[in-house]
């Protein structure tokens, strides 16, 4: 058992949870933006989203309403409160998940906290002004994401010396800021940060050594879902990338990943259920066979 706590929830990150995506942004290219209709979100038919992701086995739902795909346009804050406050609320009303709020605003984080959310992911670390001090206001764990560069520009010409060597000490070094300022070391968790700022080879390097980089043994969140790596690999579109993406969820849990952050819940719930039962060789179930 690893009890984690995330806010007034506990998860046990012995065991790989699965954190299912929630986008609130009318661009969101996965679902094209079909959760909205006038670009307004519709919270009925975001609510059932996760209530299903919820029935297909995740433990944790991201809501971010901030598109940080390659060249995606800024979000202003009035913008993303009003996306991604009112959909926190009812999932923490209604639905016994941990919410998870996908944010670098500060304002944001202070607000969730309130609302009920469990976890702030944030792909800038805690980079933005006030992020540190809005993490200690909360009270709950934070996901640190490495990134080379900012969303705009992170893909255009990726360059790493070592790629493990630098994410790691972009983790010890921000690991060590979180803690001077006053966040328990045992709040975060850790992300290489798939395509943010990386090329194919960099991402494969990262998927093949991710042990290693559970700097402080501290959990790894692991974000591989229809990205562009696996389209590249296969030659695949964005919509026939399930099988690549699986592929990377059972290399992750085989590598000791707590949590891996996806779109396709139930097929990926039975690869971490089938990847954990061949790591124990034990059978998790009753039915025989
Ligand atoms: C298809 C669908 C292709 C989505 C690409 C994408 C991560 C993350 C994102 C991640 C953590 C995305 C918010 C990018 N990725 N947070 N967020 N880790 N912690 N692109 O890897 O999903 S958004």
């Amino acid at each position: 058992m690893r009890n984690f706590e995330f806010g007034k929830r506990v998860l046990d990150l012995s065991e790989t949870q699965v954190m299912g995506i929630l986008n609130v942004t009318p661009d969101s290219f996965s679902d094209g933006g079909s959760l909205y209709a006038n670009s307004k979100v519709d919270l009925d038919t975001v609510i059932a989203k996760a209530e299903m992701m919820v029935a297909d086995g995740a433990s944790i739902i991201d809501v971010g309403g901030e598109s940080t795909r390659p060249g995606a346009k800024a979000v202003s804050l009035g913008e993303e409160i009003d996306r991604v406050l009112p959909v926190v609320e009812r999932i923490g009303r209604e639905i016994d998940v941990v919410v998870s709020v996908d944010t670098s605003s500060p304002e944001v984080m202070v607000e969730a906290g309130k609302l009920g959310a469990g976890l702030i992911n944030d792909v800038r670390a805690l980079g933005r002004e006030g992020a540190i001090e809005a993490v200690i206001e909360t009270g709950l764990p934070a996901c640190l994401m490495h990134m080379q560069g900012s969303p705009a520009s992170m893909q255009e010409n990726p360059e790493y010396d070592d790629v493990l060597d630098e994410v790691t000490s972009f983790f010890k070094h921000r690991i060590a800021q979180c803690e001077a300022a006053g966040i328990n070391k045992n709040r975060l968790i850790l992300d290489p940060g798939f395509g943010f700022g990386k090329t194919v080879g960099h991402n494969l390097r990262l998927m093949n050594n991710l042990r290693p980089l559970a700097v402080s043994g501290l959990p790894l969140l692991i974000g591989t879902s229809r990205k562009s790596m696996i389209g590249t690999v296969l030659g695949r579109s964005v919509d026939q990338r399930l099988a690549g993406s699986l592929a990377t969820v059972a290399l992750s849990v085989m590598q000791g990943a707590s949590i891996m952050r996806v779109h396709d819940v139930k097929e990926t719930v039975d690869v971490v259920r089938m990847t954990q039962a061949v790591m124990m060789e034990t059978i998790e179930n009753n039915e025989g066979g």
